[in-house]
């Protein structure tokens, strides 16, 4: 059988044993697409089932979480812990609270966690976990009970040598802070089980702004490439949240200039630039708990467009860093028509399918597990730290960082490029992290 059959085989029986899960199809069908020459060269894969195996899960918890809100009112959330694949370390990967989560998405950010986490280099398995619980108008208190109930059942699946989970859209140092309290208080253990922990309680300086910055290095390397740097181009971000602020800052320093934020109400322009004290300011819209960007446009007296996503405005570089597929074709063209010369998937798997697709043929284009892998890195950072009972300092942290993205940049292009001027990122990056973890598995047998 040709390698390109055994593809659309194991795709077909993905299909057909995880029915309705579109985003999971989705991210599945983008790595195995970029591995025939893979397995026509490692028959041991193929042999082996390594590409049956991988798609499947190690295992999957879904359990009830139950809180009282402010009124006493009892409410039940859905819990979940995908625990993806060990072959190169304990689980490693974020918690989403977010009304929209289900088993399906967890599952597609969990398979790409797995690839992302090799690329770092570091030795971290996948998985992630979260809640269809939203945060949107909750007290500090419901936050909290929400976080110990989510806890009390979370507990006896993970362990800083197990799975150590970490933030994602709605989880950032204050449900890390309840979720590790409760953890400690049912375990009588003081250890890194998580990471994104406070500073002065085990955290990593960097890891806040880590994701953001990571992927601004990855980016300042594939400016390179084309004899290009940040300085002086216009930059169109989705979101507002934690990864987006980490760009801002980045770009800012390296003379780029943030045109636009955005959240599910509409897309703010600020000619000037987000900078300064307008980026300080996103961490307190981010925190309001109030799903708002237009309240930085009545802040600073720049207009703000309701309903519409920020693809719109010409710029050179479009970097979305809201949420999955936030960045469609029409997006990509409308983009490129613009003379946009670079999209970066900030955002898990920020843009569909066939605007990645054009954004490589077109212009150049670097997908999530990539350009996003440096958050997760300094996790890997924070876990060494722990482990060592020691703290780095920022320079310190920083440098491991920058090294990782541009090594992650170095992988890419020997496995993705395909001419002279063309770097197919995708395929650089899904069989980069892809060989890892197969010969991880091959080496550990039948588990
Ligand atoms: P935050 O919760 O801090 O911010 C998320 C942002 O995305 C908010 O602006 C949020 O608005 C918006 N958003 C979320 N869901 C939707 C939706 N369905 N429609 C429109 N907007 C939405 O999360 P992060 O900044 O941590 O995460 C942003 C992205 O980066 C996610 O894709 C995440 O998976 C990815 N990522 C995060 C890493 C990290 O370390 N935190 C590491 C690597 C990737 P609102 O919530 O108000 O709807
Ligand atoms: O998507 C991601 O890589 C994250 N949300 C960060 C995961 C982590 O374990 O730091």
């Amino acid at each position: 059988m040709s390698s390109k059959q055994i593809i659309e085989n194991v795709y077909e029986q993905v299909l057909k044993r995880n029915p309705g899960e579109t985003e999971f199809h989705q991210a599945v069908k983008e790595v195995l697409e970029s591995l025939p020459s893979v397995l026509d060269e490692n028959p041991e894969y193929v042999e082996a089932r390594i590409l049956e195996r991988i798609v499947e899960p190690e295992r999957i918890i879904i359990f009830r979480v139950p809180w009282t809100n402010d009124k006493g009112n009892t409410q039940v959330n859905r819990g979940f812990r995908v625990q993806f694949n060990s072959a190169l370390g304990p689980y490693k990967g974020g918690l989403r609270f977010h009304p929209s989560v289900n088993l399906g998405i967890l599952k597609f950010l969990a398979f790409e966690q797995v690839f992302k986490n090799s690329l770092t280099t570091l030795p971290m398995g996948g998985g992630k976990g979260g809640s269809d619980f939203d945060p949107k108008g909750k007290s500090d208190n419901e936050v909290m009970k929400f976080c110990q109930s989510f806890m009390n059942e979370l507990f006896r699946y993970i362990g800083p040598n197990t799975d150590v989970p970490a933030g994602d859209i709605g989880v950032g140092k204050r449900e890390i802070g309840y979720l590790f309290g409760q953890y400690k208080k049912l375990k009588n253990e003081f250890t890194g089980v998580f990471t994104g922990k406070g500073i002065n309680w085990g955290g990593s300086l960097i890891r806040p702004e880590a994701t953001g910055f990571g992927a601004v290095y990855f980016v300042q390397e594939m400016l390179k490439l084309k004899n290009e740097t940040l300085e002086g181009k216009n930059v169109v971000l989705s979101g507002f949240g934690n990864v987006a602020w980490g760009v801002a800052l980045k770009i800012t320093e390296l003379g780029g200039k943030v045109i636009t934020l955005s959240g599910p109400d509409g897309y703010i322009y600020d000619k000037d630039g987000v900078k300064g004290e307008k980026i300080n300011y996103m961490l307190q819209l981010r925190a309001s708990n109030n799903d708002r960007v237009e309240d930085y446009a009545k802040k600073f007296g720049v207009p703000f467009y309701a309903g519409k996503r920020p693809w719109e405005v010409k710029c050179d570089l479009a970097l979305p860093c809201a949420t999955q597929n936030e960045l469609d074709i029409n997006d990509a063209k409308t983009l490129i028509s613009n003379g946009c010369i670079l999209i970066a998937e900030i955002s898990n798997m920020g843009c569909t399918a066939d605007a990645a697709k054009l954004a490589t043929k077109k212009i150049m284009f670097a997908p999530g597990k990539a350009a996003n892998a440096g958050g997760v890195a300094t996790s890997g950072l924070e876990m060494s730290q722990n482990s060592m009972r020691l703290t780095w300092t920022s320079e310190e942290t920083d440098k491991h960082l920058l090294q990782i993205m541009k090594n992650i940049h170095e992988t890419c292009l020997k496995y993705g490029q395909i001419s002279k001027d063309t770097i197919d990122y995708v395929k650089g990056a899904n069989i980069g992290g892809f060989v890892k973890v197969a010969d991880a598995m091959l080496d550990q047998g039948l588990v």
